[in-house]
């Protein structure tokens, strides 16, 4: 098995946060979006949709989209689960997934996409109005979150799942693209404090050390 993307930029990251928590190895291979090897046909017969992280299997299989990705892994590798055990526990963290990636994650991708410079080159037309509207709906998002973090340790409940993991980019995202965690959101900001230091992320995120 192999992943297609870079381990820590973009999608890819989600799914190599959640291969680090399980305590699994299974290699990236990084594609040159910027110019645009995802856009050739040897990708696209991986991913039509032109996108990454693909994860590839030994037979030649193909399967796109993080979550589908993860929801593989979580099948083959059960434990630590992360997409829950029961029943409500799956529904629960599904639901909280949902709302995080197509409230918070959604937003602050648009206003990546369409306000940092360099991203022109996945972007052709960066609409700077679009970023603008898009800005407050973080913030949005993010308020949505504050009543479930201040009874709560993570998003879907007490158990860290893959709800955290899509809030990792945009949180990370948060300063470069000038948001300010609001004041009345502090179980947010010690949320987000925990997550960004937890780990899996962290080794993700963080560059190796190079001897020089
Ligand atoms: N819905 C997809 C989104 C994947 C996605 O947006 N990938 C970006 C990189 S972070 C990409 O490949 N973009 C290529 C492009 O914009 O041309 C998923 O969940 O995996």
């Amino acid at each position: 098995m192999k992943i297609w993307g870079t381990r820590d930029q973009g999608n890819p990251v989600r799914v190599a946060i959640f291969v680090e928590e399980k305590g699994i190895d299974i290699p990236f291979e990084p594609v040159d979006l910027l110019n645009g090897e995802h856009k050739q046909p040897a990708f696209l017969a991986k991913n039509p949709a032109a996108q990454i992280p693909v994860l590839e299997l030994d037979d030649g299989t193909c399967i796109s989209e993080t979550v589908a990705i993860c929801r593989y892994l979580e099948r083959l590798f059960p434990e630590p689960a992360l997409m829950g055990r029961t029943p409500l526990e799956e529904a629960t963290i599904e639901m909280w997934q949902r709302r995080v990636e197509f409230g918070f994650f959604d937003a602050a991708r648009a206003v990546f996409r369409h306000s940092v410079p360099f991203v022109k080159a996945l972007e052709p037309v960066q609409l700077s109005e679009w970023a603008d509207l898009n800005r407050p709906r973080i913030v949005t998002g993010l308020e949505m979150l504050e009543p479930q973090l201040a009874n709560h340790p993570f998003v879907a409940g007490p158990d860290f799942s893959i709800a955290d993991i899509t809030a990792v980019l945009p949180l990370r995202m948060l300063d470069m693209l000038g948001i300010e965690l609001p004041d009345h959101c502090p179980a947010v900001a010690r949320w987000r404090e925990d997550v960004l230091a937890r780990p899996s992320v962290a080794k993700v995120l963080t560059p190796p050390q190079t001897a020089s």
